[in-house]
């Protein structure tokens, strides 16, 4: 029964939506550090609203092995509206504007707008830390409804989170997340920048003088850590004049430029 409806709506669905292009995408990537982020080539003015090829399909990505390795596309697909997915430029670009993390167990929440029937999942994700040139199996571990990448559902968002494996370096900019369907038309998905806060982000050093500005900036969540840190190091600074003792050596704070949450991101450290 359920067989003999699938045959016939997987028939019309093909049949419909072959040439057109894609119907599930991922418009939002929720980070840990609070940064909002979208996947590759999502046009944040698409309005949500509806099912229809255009203008609802336009930035969804058909991300396709066939095309990827005849070199069609890059690694993480094409859009309607935007053609190819630059990785290395859509990398750059949610550099500049803030990267997400990854939760500490290196879970990536992000939200599936289902567009229309073949939008939706399971989804399948895996990721790559070295800007795209190899991936590793992600685990899905909030999935989106759908059977062979089809449901009923029409413009609906739905939760999707996909963890990293454990250990997983993000060596380039940051990790590409990438999840698609198995729709026949497709498969349709997103890539997603993401940092997981270790391994391979590149640590700038300590900021050069003339910016105090940025010191007074700590990531959201440890004003209170870093205020204290600094306190400590100007108090000591402070009594060394008096004391001639050596002076103790300021928080360093280890910042990394616009790559998380902009110029704000950074870690406190404690000096050993
Ligand atoms: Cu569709």
């Amino acid at each position: 029964m359920f067989f003999n409806t699938f045959i016939a709506f997987a028939a019309v669905s093909s049949s419909a939506f072959l040439n057109v292009q894609a119907h599930g995408t991922i418009t939002g990537v929720t980070g840990a550090n609070g940064v909002q982020a979208a996947g590759f080539g999502i046009i944040a003015t698409t309005p949500r609203n509806g099912g229809l090829p255009k203008p609802f399909e336009q930035d969804t990505s058909v991300i396709r092995n066939q095309a990827i390795a005849s070199g069609k596309t890059g690694v993480c697909g094409s859009t309607a509206a935007g053609g190819n997915n630059d990785v290395a430029a859509q990398l750059a670009a949610a550099s500049a504007a803030g990267l997400p993390t990854a939760a500490a167990d290196g879970s990536v929440t992000m939200t599936l707008h289902q567009v229309n029937e073949d939008g939706a999942g399971p989804f399948t994700c895996d990721v790559s830390g070295d800007g795209g040139n190899t991936f590793q199996a992600a685990t899905v571990t909030t999935q989106v409804p759908g059977k062979f990448g089809l449901s009923l559902a029409v413009a609906k968002d739905f939760p999707l989170v996909a963890q990293m494996p454990a250990g997983m370096a993000c060596t380039a900019t940051a990790c590409i997340m990438r999840c698609r369907n198995p729709a026949l038309a497709g498969p349709f998905g997103s890539c997603v920048a993401v940092s997981n806060g270790s391994g391979g982000l590149p640590l700038l050093g300590l900021p050069p003088a003339g910016t105090a500005a940025a010191w007074d900036l700590p990531p959201a969540g440890t004003a209170a850590a870093g205020t204290a840190a600094k306190a400590k190091g100007g108090l000591a600074g402070l009594l060394s004049k008096f004391t001639g003792k050596a002076r103790a050596p300021a928080p360093a704070k280890r910042y990394l430029a616009s790559r998380v949450a902009g110029k704000r991101s950074g870690y406190w450290l404690d000096n050993q």
